[in-house]
């Protein structure tokens, strides 16, 4: 019997069918960001990256063109089981032959080379505007700012957005969630915190009037608790962006699970949202201490975020995206174990006994669903994990690092 064989038949003793779990997890998309590969620079601007993100760390061999970035998010994707979409920011548009059109002004053509990139993988595309680093964001303010014209140019862009997400989902076929986060805020105690947030919420309105297919284009507003250099107030808090997608048919909650309070958890957050959204959106990372981007691994909080995914029969309700930025490591290296954590949060969440520990609580049998979750964490899941790996192609153990060094070597360590 090989070892997979065997963790089957341990998991069959629990009830747990891996040949199923591994079945379906191979049609589950993941969103992988364009964004690890550059440090969020984008193509389309000079401007240092602003808005209350930022990313530290200098590690050699950085992607500065789109085929670098595109070759760079291939080879990790190549060391990555799974199902995979392309999750791309505005700033990422691809000017050819010396045109530029700035954010306000831009069109589908300018991501041409992207829908031939996710079309010739299979994959489909899901968009952010970019409402950061870029000189119309005036005392850290874009849709919420108090002047017309910075307001104005930010509803174009987000306009823009909705125009060229359609376009990517009638492209690929497949629905585009479209993101809108802004890091408007206040660095000190502000004098008017409605004031923000209404016209914000106007700015967002008219956004969404941008005429789309609801079917296919998927908005979504994305809160923050705060950002660097915005420690006092955002306009978008938890509240208003919640508030905002309940009252306006369409929109989704997006939750980052970096932008809670360190003693706030998403896994909490999404059955509460799933009792009341048909759809929801996820961007998935690790917040050491705040909202620092870190790779995400496999950790608790990332494995109980999957189990509530799993559980709750909602992995075609929970629109799934990777949200994080580390310039200090090798930045494929960084792409492949957040995604791969992902894989087995959710590969392990659907090798749970889920049906018969959600038995034992109904039935009020504490000591014994104690006693379950806990032996259920002893189960050979790496042989499952194996396998899954093996199906879908890819290295399974740490060898997949040789890759990336010899990638390292003769592409990354020659660029300028
Ligand atoms: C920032 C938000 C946002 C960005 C990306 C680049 O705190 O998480 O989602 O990370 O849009
Ligand atoms: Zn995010």
């Amino acid at each position: 019997m090989t070892r997979y064989e065997e963790a089957k038949q341990r998991y069959a003793e629990f009830g747990v069918d891996t040949d199923a779990a591994i079945a379906k997890l191979r049609e589950v998309p993941v969103a992988l960001h364009c964004w690890q590969g550059d440090d969020v620079g984008g193509f389309d601007s000079k401007d240092a990256l602003s808005g209350g993100i930022l990313t530290t760390g200098n590690y050699p061999g950085k992607a500065t063109t789109p085929e670098q970035l595109m070759q760079d998010m291939d080879k990790a994707m190549s060391l990555c089981p799974g199902k995979k979409k392309l999750n791309l920011h505005a700033s990422y548009a691809i000017f050819e032959d010396g045109e530029f059109a700035d954010r306000d002004k831009l069109e589908p053509k300018h991501f041409k080379k992207w829908v031939e990139y996710a079309k010739a993988r299979n994959m489909g595309i899901d968009f952010n505007p970019t409402f950061f680093s870029h000189p119309m964001v005036k005392d850290g303010l874009t849709l919420s700012s108090p002047d017309e014209e910075v307001r104005r140019f930010w509803i174009n862009h987000g306009k823009a957005c909705i125009r060229i997400s359609q376009y990517f989902a009638e492209e690929t076929g497949v629905p585009c969630v479209m993101n809108i986060w802004t890091g408007d805020g206040y660095k000190d105690i502000p004098a008017d915190r409605m004031g923000p947030r209404m016209r914000y919420k106007e700015a967002f309105e008219e956004i969404l009037s941008e005429p789309h297919d609801p079917a296919m284009v998927k908005p979504c507003a994305e809160s923050k608790v705060f950002g660097i250099g915005v420690e006092s107030f955002t306009a978008g808090s938890a509240e208003f962006t919640l508030s905002f997608a309940a009252t306006h048919p369409g929109c989704l909650p997006l939750m980052d699970n970096g932008h809670y309070h360190p003693q706030e958890y998403v896994s909490d957050k999404i059955s509460a949202l799933l009792c009341f959204f048909p759809e929801l959106a996820l961007h998935i990372t690790r917040g050491v201490r705040w909202d620092s981007d870190h790779v995400v691994l496999l950790d608790d909080e990332t494995k109980e975020m999957a189990k509530e995914i799993v559980r709750n029969d909602a992995l075609d309700r929970v629109y799934m995206a990777l949200d994080f930025f580390d310039a200090s490591i090798n930045r494929i290296s960084a792409w492949t174990v957040g995604f791969r954590s992902w894989q087995k949060a959710l590969l392990n969440a659907m090798c749970l006994p889920n049906e018969s520990l959600k038995r034992l609580q109904d039935e009020g049998k504490f000591t014994e669903l104690m006693v379950m979750q806990e032996e259920a964490k002893m189960l050979p899941f790496a042989d499952v994990w194996e396998h899954y790996c093996e199906v879908e192609g890819v290295t399974a153990g740490p060898e997949w690092f040789n890759e990336i060094k010899k990638y390292e070597d003769e592409v990354l360590s020659k660029r300028g």
